[in-house]
């Protein structure tokens, strides 16, 4: 299983040590914001969130007497963590007996299939009985995806034949996990269809189904992002939380990009936590997003 510290190496390696190195043994001056703010927002940290960052910094400076830069990689790193650590974990359904449904939404090719691939067996192997939709019928080979692992970790996924209706499927999934007394339904949607308006719509009338199928349903929609896609990443995932609403985020593709800053812009701008965060391809790529780690991780010490 690939390490978050390995994961992060390009951002770390990339962005983050420049940040690091700009933050040596020399007094603050107004240069050494403008660089700072220069280099989060290389870092893909995004330009709003970016000025936030160096307004806190600011008066955390000023407040606290700090005049040497070296001294504000703590407060940097302490700053970066906060930004990070925002909504309380989702309620325990499981103990509680209840069906907890999560709807996963995101752009074609951000690794939805994968990614829910990867939390089946994490959530098997913690006792959950799962059943799964797959209510992405755009594309023949989704359903063919969904249920190729769905057989290999031993796990029910409802599909319908290609171009059948998303909200039938997700229909007959939540009767499913009912009468086969699962504690979770995941559904699997599409990432791309004829026209946005049209996917919005579909994903709208799946929420409805769940809403109208399961009380409070669903009780997570996550977001799975690209995180090589970087800053319009953002712009994306802000037209799927307008339409359907979301309460968090999956960052996927960490292992190959420079672009790992992106998780700030997406907690600051969106205002939803990350949940997991994929790190490879393989079945295991997948962890439970802890902010200190990650913010520890992308510098070297
Ligand atoms: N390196 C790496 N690759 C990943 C990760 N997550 C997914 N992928 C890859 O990304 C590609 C697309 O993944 P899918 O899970 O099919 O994406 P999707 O969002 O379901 O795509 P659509 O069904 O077309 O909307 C696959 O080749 C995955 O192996 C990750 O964390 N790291
Ligand atoms: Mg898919």
């Amino acid at each position: 299983m690939a390490s978050l510290r390995d994961t992060l190496s390009r951002t770390r390696n990339s962005v983050f040590s420049r940040i690091q190195s700009a933050l040596g043994q020399s007094d603050i001056s107004s240069e050494t914001w403008e660089d700072l703010e220069t280099l989060l927002i290389q870092a893909d940290v995004g330009a709003q969130t970016a000025g936030t960052l160096i307004e806190r910094l600011r008066a955390r400076a000023l407040r606290e007497g700090i005049t040497r830069s070296d001294k504000l990689r703590g407060v940097l790193k302490d700053e970066l963590r906060a930004l990070l650590t925002i909504g309380a974990p989702p309620a325990d359904y499981a103990s509680r007996r209840l069906l907890e449904v999560i709807m996963v939404i995101g752009v074609n090719g951000s690794g939805k299939t994968t990614s829910i691939a990867k939390l089946c067996k994490l959530y098997k192997s913690r006792g959950r009985k799962i059943v799964l939709a797959a209510a992405d019928t755009f594309r023949a080979a989704a359903v063919e995806q969904l249920q190729v692992w769905g057989e290999r970790l031993g796990v029910d996924v409802l599909s319908g034949a290609p171009n059948i209706d998303p909200g039938a499927i997700t229909h007959d999934a939540v009767l499913a996990a009912f009468s086969r007394k699962a504690d979770l339904l995941i559904v699997d949607t599409a990432g791309r269809l004829h026209t946005k308006h049209n996917l919005m719509q579909e994903l709208v009338k799946i929420r409805n189904v769940l809403q109208r199928g399961v009380h409070e349903a669903p009780h997570q929609t996550l977001i799975v992002i690209d995180a090589a896609n970087g800053q319009n990443a953002i712009a994306q995932a802000k037209g799927f939380a307008g339409a359907v609403g979301v309460t968090g985020a999956i960052l996927t593709k960490l292992d190959g990009t420079p672009k790992g800053g992106v998780a700030f812009a997406i907690v600051s701008e969106l205002g939803i936590p990350i949940r997991y965060i994929g790190t490879g391809e393989k079945i295991d790529d997948i962890q439970e997003f802890n902010a200190t780690e990650f913010v520890d991780d992308l510098f070297e010490s």
